[in-house]
């Protein structure tokens, strides 16, 4: 699998590389390395970004500006999508497959469904960054291309909760190290990504850890978000990211869950659905219940959407965690 992605890499010219819907630190992360990477071997490379970057990933950006709208006449080689794990996370105007080319997924996610033509997708690996750097071995370039090291390094900063989870293996923290040799500074990138919050999201997550509620003997904490709670903060959605771990670290909860209210704007108006975002601390499987919501993710973080209101999600993940629970 890995040869035929080389070989599209080396065969074509011109490459879109996109990240998925709402990019996070890896998916974006990932792109820029792969753009680097492309770019060091001759080829044409262009990011696609539809939707505003969040302003704690800005800095990965360093320059580099991503297109929001494929110009007319415009064809690529192929199309790489970085760190998608289902259709349904294709970026919002996505271009049609005349436009695209073959879609090659890089990726690391367990729970997936069948998205792309091209898929080079290393359940092992801890970031989908490192599945970049291993395309940069394996393409042989002899230094990691200039650009590369930081945004590769924040990939896998980002998805290993700063070298903290289990996914982090001797071979995370090597790569970790080469990335800073190359160039990358972890304080730079730390600050950034965890370290930079506005008084808007401190006040956020006050409100969030006040609504915590233990279930299940304690097993099992389930804190929320609602609209509401967000205009009286001041916060955006963007904010959210990453407090569901607030949950989890509840001594003795096994499962930490976020219920939030998620605005959806569509061509027939706004209407609220309810995002659940699942942790565990290492011995239950959240995406197994995940998936039961019509969901997906990984074993130690999982989330589904549902169309329903945020005291139904409540109710329906209630039901599934008493299932798997027992
Ligand atoms: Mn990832």
């Amino acid at each position: 699998m890995i040869e035929q992605v080389l070989e599209l890499a080396r065969n074509g010219e011109r490459f879109l590389v996109a990240c998925h819907r709402r990019p996070d630190a890896d998916s974006l992360g990932s792109a820029l390395g792969l753009i680097k990477t492309l770019r060091a071997i001759g080829k044409d490379a262009t990011l696609f970004m539809p939707e505003e970057i969040p302003d704690s990933l800005l800095f990965l950006m360093d320059g580099e500006q991503g297109l929001a709208q494929i110009p007319d006449g415009v064809r690529y080689d192929a199309t790489w999508v970085m760190d998608i794990a289902a259709k349904a996370l294709l970026p919002p105007g996505f271009p049609r497959s005349e436009v695209t080319g073959p879609v090659v997924i890089i990726d690391h996610h367990h729970a997936h469904d069948d998205v792309g033509d091209v898929v080079y997708r290393d359940t092992d690996a801890a970031a989908t960054g490192e599945v970049v750097v291993r395309l940069i071995d394996e393409l042989g370039l002899d230094s990691l291309p200039e650009g590369s090291a930081t945004p590769l390094y924040a990939a896998i900063v980002s998805d290993t909760g700063g070298f903290r989870y289990a996914t982090t293996r001797p071979a995370t923290l090597r790569l970790g190290a080469r990335l800073v040799e190359a160039g990358a500074d972890p304080w730079h990138v730390a600050y950034q990504l965890f370290e930079r919050w506005e008084p808007a999201r401190l006040r956020l997550l006050s409100a969030i850890i006040a609504t915590l509620e233990m279930a299940f003997d304690g097993r099992v904490a389930i804190m929320r978000v609602t609209r509401e709670m967000l205009e009286i903060c001041d916060a955006d959605d963007d904010m959210v990211e990453g407090m569901v771990n607030y949950a989890r670290r509840v001594e003795g909860a096994e499962i930490g869950a976020l219920l939030w209210e998620w605005r959806v704007r569509g061509a027939g108006g706004n209407h609220l659905e309810t995002k659940i975002s699942l942790r565990s601390r290492g011995n239950a499987d959240v995406s197994v219940i995940a998936a039961a919501l019509n969901g997906g993710g990984h074993r130690a973080a999982a989330a589904t959407q549902l169309n329903i209101t945020i005291d139904e999600a409540d109710e329906l993940l209630r039901t599934e965690l008493a299932k798997y629970l027992g």
